[in-house]
């Protein structure tokens, strides 16, 4: 890994409910070059952008018409170009959202592949003859429903593994690799640093399973071929978001030998709090699990294949509502970030994290946007197990919308994120605007700057070894260590305090703390850095 992989710490910027600079409701790429100082101030050093291509917009940018343009509703090219440099200027590299398993239907391509079957883009996509007049197996989709759309006019079905209009591209043919590779070095040629891999796994598809999805014999052949033939020779960084892999098989798509991905997320802790994973069926959050399975993946991945520290993003609600203590709202939200961050590995941020965001409160069912949500509340509905009221608690619970809403930039009209009316609705609670937190010592903003500034001067906290020394579920102690250095990070995840565990040293140096002072007890929540 270049060294500049290791010290990636991003923002992920959702351009949608960033900042709106014209009026339409709609955050915009003015928005964002806007803004840039602002991140600079944080301390992060990468953006990853979510994708702000030509899209149809039924998964809110995932459904890309045109790989190589920029939606008209963000901008244009040159101002993503006048974006890219503002951010290389002041230091901070830009990874874009590469969409690959699957394009939008109304993508040239599949206009073409699905206009006759011997069209020479039929085989860009998925396309299977009925069996027995039914689809030709039982895979469902993400949003519900087969995965098997049927196309009249050629007595075809397509796959997609998410929405009808966001059908899957056909790997195996090797001129979609071609393809990928060329649009690939288009943005690389650009400048852009490096990609973050949408469902990267699932562009191989395993047809022997009983369950959609990826992990197919030919995964490693195709991120090979795209390393080879694009990322390596820019020195590209690569994070895969590869859900349900084992540390072993994100090793196998991480290690330095094989020339695949840089890196890969890995969620198990985000499963936590919900009933075997169901993002609509909430039961308490095991905190033991969540620290063990942190530090599963510490020592799982080897030397040179960094964990990625990640807690948030837009498809996941916000952090607080579920591993948070919403009568210690600001102790919760640092002692989150200071048990998370001063792990090994590579730093992802959500846009409103570093403000300590709840999820916002849906009144009804029109405020929401998001297709995943939509869906699932009809077919939930459909069971006939569910009271209206039970169904809007779940929706509240589970969807992607309670990350998704605008940025609260200022305590004015829908928090200063647009002068217009908003594409979804805007949450602006008391003391959680940027405005009201910069300048405030003891917000939640301001520790996340903290925290990254030490972070950074502090050498182990790069590289140095992790160890787990103590993890009862109320209290944890792990240390990082490099070259003589020892960083002892002592975290209280529960609402009582408690007596200083006695592995802790009593003559290390506190170098970060969430509270004022640090004495015999860790206080409810209480996260400290200690130096030795
Ligand atoms: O998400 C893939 C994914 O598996 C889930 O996180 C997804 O949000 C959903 O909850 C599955 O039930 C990626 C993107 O991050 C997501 O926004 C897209 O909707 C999806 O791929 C399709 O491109
Ligand atoms: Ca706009």
């Amino acid at each position: 890994m270049k060294q500049w992989h290791k010290d990636i710490v991003a923002y992920q910027i959702y351009p949608k409910s960033f900042c709106d600079t014209n009026g339409d409701g709609i955050g915009d790429i003015k928005g964002i070059i806007g803004k840039l100082d602002y991140l600079k101030s944080l301390g992060i050093n990468t953006v990853w952008l979510s994708p702000c291509y030509p899209s149809p917009g039924d998964d809110n940018g995932y459904d890309i018409s045109d790989y190589r343009g920029i939606a008209s509703e963000y901008g244009t090219l040159d101002e993503f170009k006048e974006m890219l440099d503002g951010m290389h200027s002041r230091g901070i590299k830009l990874l874009m959202d590469l969409v690959v398993n699957h394009t939008s239907d109304e993508h040239e391509w599949f206009v073409q592949s699905r206009s006759s079957k011997d069209n020479p883009y039929r085989d860009y996509y998925i396309w299977r003859d009925p069996v027995d007049d039914h689809e030709p197996n039982e895979w469902v989709a993400a949003f519900g429903g087969s995965a098997w759309e049927y196309d009249e006019l050629t007595g075809q079905y397509y796959l997609h593994l998410f929405s009808k209009k966001q059908p899957d591209l056909n790997w195996e043919n090797p001129k979609v690799r071609q393809e990928i590779a060329d649009m690939i070095n288009y943005w690389l040629d650009m400048g852009v640093d490096g990609f973050r891999c949408d469902v990267i796994n699932n562009i191989s598809k395993d047809f022997t399973r009983a369950y959609a999805g990826g992990n197919g014999p030919r995964l490693h052949e195709y991120l090979h071929e795209l390393h080879v033939k694009a990322l390596e020779p820019h020195g590209a960084f690569t994070v895969g978001e590869t859900w349900g892999l084992t540390p072993a098989q994100a090793l196998d798509l991480t290690s330095e030998e094989r020339g695949e991905l840089t890196t890969t997320f890995q969620f198990e802790h985000l499963l936590l709090g919900r009933v075997n994973g169901d993002k609509f069926d909430p039961e308490p959050v095991d905190r033991k699990a969540f620290v063990d399975i942190l530090a599963k993946w510490e020592y799982g991945l080897s030397e040179d294949s960094y964990p990625v520290l990640v807690m948030e993003n837009h498809d996941q609600p916000r952090a607080l509502s579920r591993f948070g203590d919403k009568n210690y709202p600001y102790e919760s939200a640092t002692m989150l970030a200071s048990l998370l961050y001063g792990m090994r590995g590579v730093i992802f941020i959500y846009q409103g994290q570093e403000l300590g965001l709840h999820d916002p409160i849906f009144n009804s069912l029109d405020e929401y946007r998001d297709i995943e949500t939509l869906n699932a509340y009809r077919d939930l509905k459909s069971l006939g197990k569910f009271s209206d009221e039970e169904l809007l608690r779940k929706m509240q619970f589970g969807s992607r919308d309670c990350g998704r809403t605008p940025i609260p930039w200022t305590t004015e009209k829908e928090g200063g994120f647009t002068n217009g009316t908003p594409w979804i609705k805007t949450q602006v609670d008391k003391g959680y605007t940027v405005e009201e937190q910069d300048g405030d010592e003891k917000s939640v903003l301001n520790f996340y700057r903290r925290l990254l500034s030490v972070r950074r001067s502090t050498a182990c906290m790069g590289d140095g070894r992790f160890e787990l020394l103590l993890n009862d579920g109320k209290t944890s102690v792990y240390t990082r260590t490099l070259d003589g250095e020892t960083v002892y990070v002592v975290t209280r995840f529960d609402e009582n305090e408690c007596v200083m565990p006695e592995c802790v040293p009593t003559d290390a140096k506190v170098i970060l703390n969430n509270y004022d002072s640090f004495g015999n007890t860790l206080k409810p929540y209480q996260s400290v850095w200690l130096k030795k």
